[in-house]
């Protein structure tokens, strides 16, 4: 029945919430919700999902270049999408919504070094308000590996559910050589019961390395009848793959197909489509292509929570996250919605005060850690190989300089 999972006496509040969603577009997180729906954790703190399994982001870099080091980050992609889209649900219940960052928010985070894996950093700014964009660089440096990208949603409410674009993309770079990652669509079901939860539609794309894996997403009822399912379709890009980026030289295609110095790696697996199937959160298996069998079991890899310290943390500035949210934070976690409230209107003034103070001043907030272009030349040259749409996109650029407590 409708509601069923609302407290008995935020149901009024939930349907309100409902009513303004169902009529509006954009900007969702500005919208007041009920306060059985709000997360403790700021959209600043999402990026690190990228990086929850510190191994299988280390294992890219081990494998060979070309068609391998492909598949390998075609595995630590699907392995992340567990963490980006299914914890809340497992702990909270379901899906929340997160707190709103502040312009200039940061969140700084490090998983060790272990079993040789090497050291791997987070840095995230928030770079817009309105509307909310989200920069971040993840860095394992002795392995010689970077993602970089920026991340903003745009919110459409259809058929019960609110359909979530993801705008922003990412650059992974490992040893020199480039991909592209775009992001999939959300829908957000269940919100007439009150417990939302989140199903991937539509696609995304990896490109790199001469190798396009288009994955396209389906819940209940398609594929496999089961929540959660892809199906991934790795082949080999157009001829005009313009650099072949490991060597950097301008070699083509031909050198990954046996053509070319460097075809060492791929001479033998060249040329052949790979199709992988099964569930982003548990396990996907081969079903076309020279391979056989398991392709990847999510629960084999150790999820590693992102390691912060909390508010007993004395180094933390004001702007990073789990400090200017702690007492909003502590408020949602303990049921004292007085406390979040007071303490979130007095961020949201104390923003709102910034802002005319720079407007007097006629001054921007200046960004700490990225600079931001109007294009991406590598979002377009790897884009065209798979005519993605928009043929370009902003990106934010890391200036490169890490905090201290990083180093
Ligand atoms: C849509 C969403 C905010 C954005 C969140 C994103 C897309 C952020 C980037 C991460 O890499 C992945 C990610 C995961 C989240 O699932 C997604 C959020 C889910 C809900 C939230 C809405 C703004 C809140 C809607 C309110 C509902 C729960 C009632």
């Amino acid at each position: 029945t409708a509601g069923e999972a609302v407290p008995a006496s935020q149901r009024g509040s939930w349907s309100s919430f409902l009513k303004s969603i169902a009529s509006f577009s954009g900007d969702l997180s500005s919208l007041t919700a009920p306060p059985f729906i709000l997360s403790p954790t700021s959209l600043t703190e999402f990026p690190a999902y990228w990086c929850e399994r510190p191994d299988l982001f280390a294992a890219i870099a081990d494998a060979k270049e070309g068609e391998a080091r492909h598949l390998a980050v075609l595995k630590w992609f699907i392995s992340t999408l567990k963490d980006q889209y299914t914890s809340r649900n497992e702990e909270m219940g379901s899906e929340k919504k997160p707190l709103n960052p502040v312009l200039g928010e940061l969140f700084y985070a490090q998983w060790p070094d272990k079993n040789g894996r090497g050291q791997t950093n987070l840095l995230v700014e928030q770079v817009s308000h309105h509307p909310p964009i989200t920069a971040y660089v993840i860095e394992n440096k002795s392995k010689g590996l970077k993602l970089t990208g920026h991340n903003a949603q745009k919110t459409t409410f259809s058929a019960g559910a609110i359909i979530v674009k993801q705008i922003g993309h990412a650059i992974l770079n490992v040893k020199g050589a480039e991909y592209l990652i775009t992001l999939p669509r959300l829908r957000i079901d269940g919100l007439w019961y009150g417990s939302p939860y989140i199903e991937l539609i539509d696609t995304s794309y990896i490109i790199g390395e001469g190798f396009v894996s288009l994955i396209e997403y389906k819940g209940k009822g398609y594929f496999s009848g089961k929540s959660h399912s892809f199906k991934a379709t790795v082949t080999p890009a157009g001829a005009d793959v313009p650099a072949v980026p490991a060597s950097g030289s301008a070699g083509g295609l031909s050198s990954w197909y046996g053509g070319g110095s460097k075809s060492n790696s791929s001479t033998s697996l060249a040329l052949k489509e790979h199709v992988i199937e099964g569930t982003w959160h548990e396990t996907s298996s081969w079903t076309k292509g020279p391979n056989k069998g398991k392709f990847h079991d999510v629960s084999a890899h150790k999820e590693e929570a992102v390691p912060v310290g909390g508010e007993a943390d004395k180094t933390m500035g004001e702007f990073e996250t789990r400090k200017l949210w702690t007492l909003v934070a502590k408020g949602i976690r303990e049921g004292d919605f007085e406390l979040a409230s007071k303490e979130k209107s007095r961020i949201e003034n104390d923003q709102r005060q910034k802002r005319k103070d720079e407007q007097a001043a006629e001054t921007k907030w200046p960004l700490k850690h990225f600079k931001h272009e109007e294009t991406d030349a590598t979002y377009e040259r790897l884009g065209k190989l798979a005519k993605i749409i928009p043929p370009t996109e902003d990106r934010y650029i890391f200036l490169g300089t890490w905090p201290a407590s990083l180093a």
